[in-house]
């Protein structure tokens, strides 16, 4: 079957209310042009992110009720503690509240200022936390990542020539790990192949530099593989996640993606004295190594969701449905980012908006139109999220991709609510003139794209 239908029937429902366009237009003024600002019970389709806003399952619903609340050995930790240890396969397990929160205590410990981390590319919180540091962020994803009409399988490969020629300009004391982003969210949700994980894991080895993952969605980038690399079709993908990781030597993880939980994330890795440094860490800013920000119930939902996302007919149907909403668009005409990741469909805001010049934001004009007239709600992945002023001149420098990115949270929508957007941006785009570009009149120090603010450039259209 080319869709997979649903492996799952619905047993509980949340209503979801549609709006006016009036009253969509009026909260976007308010929120200054910023769907991060705009009220969630004002959007219909909600489509900012894949990260908590999953659906639980029954048995994870189940599982919240056997929660062990004891401050210290809960028996959710360990039950977790053996499900990460079985897919990961990593020594050290290190709840946390979020990826984020993983992200900062790793690189709190094993970075000093001038230090380097080269990466696929980094997601937004990952730079930030990198830079937070005193450290550089380094993107060294294949060129092919950066064009959107590129349509190869494993875009979210590593360059192995950049990275060593980082490697040996940056030198090897300054790079305490390299890490590879599954699948990379930043360059439109792109698996990483086997082969090349198992080339940067050869490339690393020689300098004798650990390996870590960004896992989020782990199970997404195991299921291309089955679906695309020789030799991994016939394998389960608990396996082919086994052999993954295995050429790693640790891993963070926001839970909120491939954990189907809507909070919760960890750390896990081999080396005793970053482990000891880090709980050491956690302990001061996070919370008792057994529950570390989380409740033991969290814990619970989280070891049974690393379990269920693996399961083969949820993949399937998980992809496929992305899959679906981008096959509609392209159909339709509408320029998205080739090929359709796992997680979510981009919008190549450039081409559908070739009237609107980078310095207006069109990822950003485009995303506030879908929701004033449709109610959807996506991100800009483009100039507002990765979009900086230079260190020394102040002159702004733009990211290679302007993207409006629909992520489609794991089990909440049907399939006649993806054929909604599908048909609604299909008819943005042939009204796509009316679009006007945006100024941008406030702007934080650091991931600037969350309270950001903007005035709409209205023009006189003929
Ligand atoms: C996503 C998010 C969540 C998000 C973040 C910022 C703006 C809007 C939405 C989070 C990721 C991620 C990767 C690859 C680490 C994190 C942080 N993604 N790595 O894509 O995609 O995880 O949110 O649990 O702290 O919408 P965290």
């Amino acid at each position: 079957m080319k869709f997979p239908s649903e492996p799952f029937k619905i047993k509980v429902v949340e209503p979801i209310r549609r709006t006016t366009r009036e009253e969509r237009d009026r909260l976007l003024r308010h929120a200054g042009y910023n769907l991060f600002q705009v009220p969630a019970d004002s959007v219909y389709v909600d489509l900012l992110t894949d990260s908590g806003t999953s659906a639980m399952s029954d048995n994870q619903w189940a599982g919240m009720m056997l929660g062990d609340e004891s401050y210290a050995g809960s028996k959710n930790y360990f039950h977790f503690e053996e499900v990460v240890r079985s897919i990961f396969g990593y020594q050290h397990v290190i709840p946390t509240h979020q990826g984020r929160m993983a992200e900062n205590l790793l690189f709190s410990t094993v970075l000093k200022p001038g230090m380097c981390v080269p990466n696929n590319i980094h997601f937004d919180t990952t730079r930030a936390n990198v830079e937070h540091q005193g450290a550089e962020a380094l993107d060294v994803v294949i060129k092919e990542a950066y064009d959107p009409h590129c349509d190869v399988p494993f875009k979210g490969n590593m360059d192995l020539l950049r990275l060593e020629h980082a490697i040996n300009r940056i030198g090897r004391d300054r790079i305490p790990l390299v890490m590879i982003t599954i699948t990379n969210n930043s360059g439109g949700g792109q698996p990483v192949s086997m082969a090349n994980i198992r080339e940067t894991r050869a490339l690393v080895n020689r300098y004798g530099i650990p390996l870590f993952f960004d896992a989020c969605r782990f199970a997404e980038n195991c299921f291309f593989i089955k679906e695309r690399e020789a030799g991994y079709a016939e394998k389960p993908v608990i396996d082919i996640a086994r052999e993954l990781f295995g050429y790693g030597d640790g891993c963070t993880m926001s839970a909120k993606k491939d954990g189907l939980v809507n909070i919760g994330g960890f750390l896990s890795l081999n080396n005793d004295q970053w482990a000891q440094d880090i709980t050491n860490l956690l302990i001061l800013v996070e919370g008792f190594p057994t529950y570390g920000g989380l409740a033991g119930r969290d814990l619970e939902a989280m070891a049974r969701g690393l379990r269920e996302v693996l399961d083969e007919d949820y993949l399937s149907f998980r992809i496929g449905q992305v899959r679906y909403l981008g096959e509609l668009l392209d159909q339709g005409g509408v320029p998205i980012v080739k090929p359709i990741g796992g997680h979510a469909v981009y919008l190549n805001a450039k081409e559908f908006l070739p009237h609107i010049p980078a310095s207006q934001f069109p990822a950003q004009a485009l995303a506030c139109a879908l929701f004033r007239e449709y109610g959807i709600r996506g991100v800009e992945i483009g100039a507002v999220m990765f979009g900086k002023h230079d260190a020394v001149t102040g002159q702004v420098m733009y990211p290679e991709l302007e993207m409006v990115r629909l992520a489609i949270p794991r089990r909440v929508y049907t399939n006649m609510q993806i054929t909604y957007v599908a048909e609604s941006i299909i008819a943005l785009y042939q009204q796509r003139g009316m679009i006007n570009g945006l100024k941008m009149v406030y702007e934080a120090p650091t991931l600037r794209h969350f309270t950001a603010r903007f005035d709409e450039l209205v023009l006189l259209h003929t």
